[in-house]
């Protein structure tokens, strides 16, 4: 319903964030009427950061939807760099958070690494004093039996949210309507807008993105996974190993499935790697920096077009 009163001047911002699948943008275009695409299957659907502002009561607010850590076609330190960038100039040019919203899809059997390493980013980004601004919000509660969504959301409070819920975050059910959305950020826009641990990390601390405890979660997460990786192949070559100096009749079919199965867990490794040079590039190129502060100033001097800026937050973007 549109509003009697005019829209405050201050602009703020809520952030939708959350598991690949678990509801970001439809719950994005429940509340702005936007048309953001949603996924229809196992693949991730939302490859970038988008937005839509919306008057909400007498306020502005943008709705920031984002892609999943856990997106099937980007690497999490390409998500995480997006996102923080993002969030970094964002508070660069002082828009506050109002709130972020983490979406859980209820009817999960269970806690896969993958949900739990999602959260853990979520987390990091936000910091302990963000959580009065956050709203845990499950959604797909009509593909699951009430009662069972019912035990499963009491054990989500009391375990895996227990940290967010202890530091004020709220969990919300989401029933998949306007109405529901809407109530969630009404919710939050009464809150008390803030920043985000992150940004204060970037911009107050000129921290680099694997400097942040965002960037540390994931490369010790990329180091569990390298160990694990490793770990695996090991095991695969010490077994071949084992098969050639036997005499076993059926061992060339075994030899056969276990180089499928080094590959794989290769192409993993590989992987891991990849994101680690990512995370060890931007330390590196923000390093390099601020160490030569001078050099930079000299050389690149504001464009007319661009606001002049004091020379450490110019030096701070990767
Ligand atoms: N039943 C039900 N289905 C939902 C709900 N929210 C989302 N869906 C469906 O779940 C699927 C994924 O929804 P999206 O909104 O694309 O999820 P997303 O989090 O944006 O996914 P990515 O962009 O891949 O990260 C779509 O088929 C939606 O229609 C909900 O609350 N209930
Ligand atoms: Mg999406």
């Amino acid at each position: 319903m549109p509003s009697d009163h005019p829209p405050t001047a201050e602009p703020k911002l809520i952030i939708i964030m959350g598991a690949t699948g678990s509801g970001k943008s439809t719950f994005a275009n429940l509340a702005t009427g936007a048309d953001f695409r949603v996924g229809h299957g196992l693949q991730s659907c939302t490859e970038t950061i988008q937005q839509e502002t919306l008057q909400l009561d007498n306020e502005v607010v943008t709705i920031i939807d984002t892609p999943g850590f856990d997106d099937t076609e980007r690497p999490q330190a390409d998500v995480l760099r997006e996102i923080a960038d993002f969030l970094k100039a964002e508070y660069e040019n002082k828009t506050k958070v109002a709130g972020v919203v983490f979406t859980y899809r209820i009817s999960d059997h269970r806690m896969s690494g993958v949900s739990l390493e999602n959260y853990r980013l979520f987390r990091k980004i936000c910091g302990d004093m963000a959580m009065e601004n956050v709203a845990v919000v499950t959604t797909m509660w009509t593909s699951s039996n009430q009662t069972v969504g019912m035990r499963r959301e009491k054990e989500l409070s009391t375990n895996f949210f227990k940290d967010a819920i202890e530091n004020n975050a709220r969990m919300y059910r989401h029933d998949n309507t306007q109405e529901s959305a809407k109530t969630i950020l009404r919710d939050l826009m009464g809150r008390k807008s803030g920043a985000l641990r992150v940004q204060v990390e970037l911009v107050d601390q000129h921290k680099s993105i694997p400097e942040t405890e965002a960037g540390t979660q994931l490369q010790s997460a990329l180091d569990e996974e390298e160990k694990r990786h490793n770990e695996k192949l090991e095991e695969i070559e010490r077994e071949r190993q084992r098969l050639l100096s036997e005499r076993e009749s059926s061992k060339e079919k075994i030899l056969q499935e276990m180089e499928t199965e080094r590959r794989v867990v290769q192409d993993r490794l590989s992987k891991v790697l990849s994101e680690k040079e990512k995370l060890r590039f931007m330390r590196a190129n923000n390093a390099e920096k601020i160490q030569t502060p001078q050099v930079v100033v000299s050389a690149a001097p504001a464009s007319e077009s661009e606001p002049e800026r004091p020379w450490w937050r110019r030096l701070c973007c990767f």
